[in-house]
């Protein structure tokens, strides 16, 4: 009999909301909903293959409705998860140019929801991991129903962030800043289960790097330099690292989070700022990486002490291990190759 007792979501959210006296179980509701949601992209996810086979036309299935695309399904299982709860002020999300107000006829509250509803959602037709990420900031404005100014925060502000891998299992992972919970997804009850409770990344863990390589040609000297370095290319490096790339960022981050390595999505000629976002991509997975002990960092700058000035702007992301994130500061700084060895050798 396993010594593990059974812990849904919904239990482990109780307990959490039971250390606030305060609390009003408006946030416990919130993070319910983002896992009912996710439920329910996970059962569409899992049929993607199989739109063609079962007859859907792919403009209308066989009940008559319209069949969407997964990342427009997604966006709206999640939007009408919270839209009428009467917990937001607002919604924010990838596939959406602007803020989302609550409808009118819905009372609105004191959260606010960024989201990517399926991030990596060009994948799943080659059945590669996708993932939705959420992050959950407080009403600041003075707006009566909510507005955009309640989306435009730092990360440090987040009250709780969390992502949702649709992988060989569905793992829904999250933080409210007191440790870092996994929860798989148990298809034949339906629950999220607690697997893996207060998630650490593994400290210094596998010397693994994820980046596009593809992209070499267009980065900076010094982030060619530190991918020759983590290779083992300028002699300073005893231990080479293993380049692990599938290019589905959940998944990617996913693996550094439970094995340890760096993820970097850097700036380059084409894209300055970098290709991901910041307020629904770095920011969450930010607050997930440093309540796992790892860090975020856009090269330079902590990501969760970037000041948003818009809804989709773009950040250069480095993440995971702390030691490896240091070093990848230490290398866009353009510190001297010994620093590094001696960094190499500690790590
Ligand atoms: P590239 C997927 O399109 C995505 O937004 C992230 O999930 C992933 O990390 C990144 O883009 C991959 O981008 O340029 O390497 O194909």
């Amino acid at each position: 009999m396993s010594s593990r007792s059974v812990v849904t979501i919904e239990r482990h959210i109780i307990e959490a909301e039971r250390q606030f006296p305060k609390a009003t179980g408006a946030f416990s509701n919130i993070l319910y909903d983002l896992a009912l949601a996710a439920k329910m992209i996970a059962h569409e996810v899992r049929r993607a293959g199989l739109v063609d086979i079962l007859g859907y036309t792919g403009d209308v299935n066989v009940q008559g409705e319209e069949v969407k695309k997964l990342d427009e399904y997604a966006n709206e299982v999640i939007f009408k998860a919270l839209d009428h709860t009467g917990h937001l002020c607002g919604m924010a999300s990838e596939e959406n140019e602007d803020f989302i107000p609550i409808p009118d006829k819905f009372p609105t509250g004191n959260y606010c929801v960024l989201f990517d509803p399926l991030d990596g959602s060009s994948n799943i037709d080659a059945n590669v991991s996708v993932g939705t990420i959420f992050s959950v900031h407080r009403k600041i404005s003075d707006h009566p129903r909510g507005c955009i100014t309640d989306c435009l925060q730092r990360g440090t502000e987040q009250v709780a962030a969390g992502y949702i891998v649709y992988g060989s299992s569905t793992m829904l992972v999250y933080t409210t800043g007191n440790g870092v919970h996994g929860f798989t997804l148990d298809p034949s009850i339906g629950e999220f289960l607690l697997s893996h409770p207060y998630m650490r990344i593994p400290n210094p863990g596998q010397r693994t790097y994820s980046v596009n390589e593809g992209n070499y040609g267009k980065w900076c000297p010094e982030q060619r330099r530190l991918v020759d370095h983590l290779k083992g290319m300028d002699g300073a490096n005893a231990k080479p690292f293993s380049a692990r790339y599938i290019g589905s960022l959940v998944a990617d981050f996913h693996r550094n989070l439970l094995y340890g390595g760096v993820f970097m999505y850097p700036a380059d000629a084409k894209s300055p700022k970098g290709k991901l976002r910041l307020l629904y991509e770095a920011a969450p997975l930010a607050m997930i990486a440093e309540g796992a002990g790892g860090k975020a960092s856009t090269g330079t700058q902590r990501i969760l002490e970037v000041e948003p000035t818009s809804l989709h702007q773009r950040v250069p992301l480095y993440i995971g291990t702390a030691e490896y994130v240091d070093m990848a500061e230490r290398f866009l700084a353009g510190a001297p190759i010994d620093a590094e060895a001696e960094v190499v050798a500690g790590v």
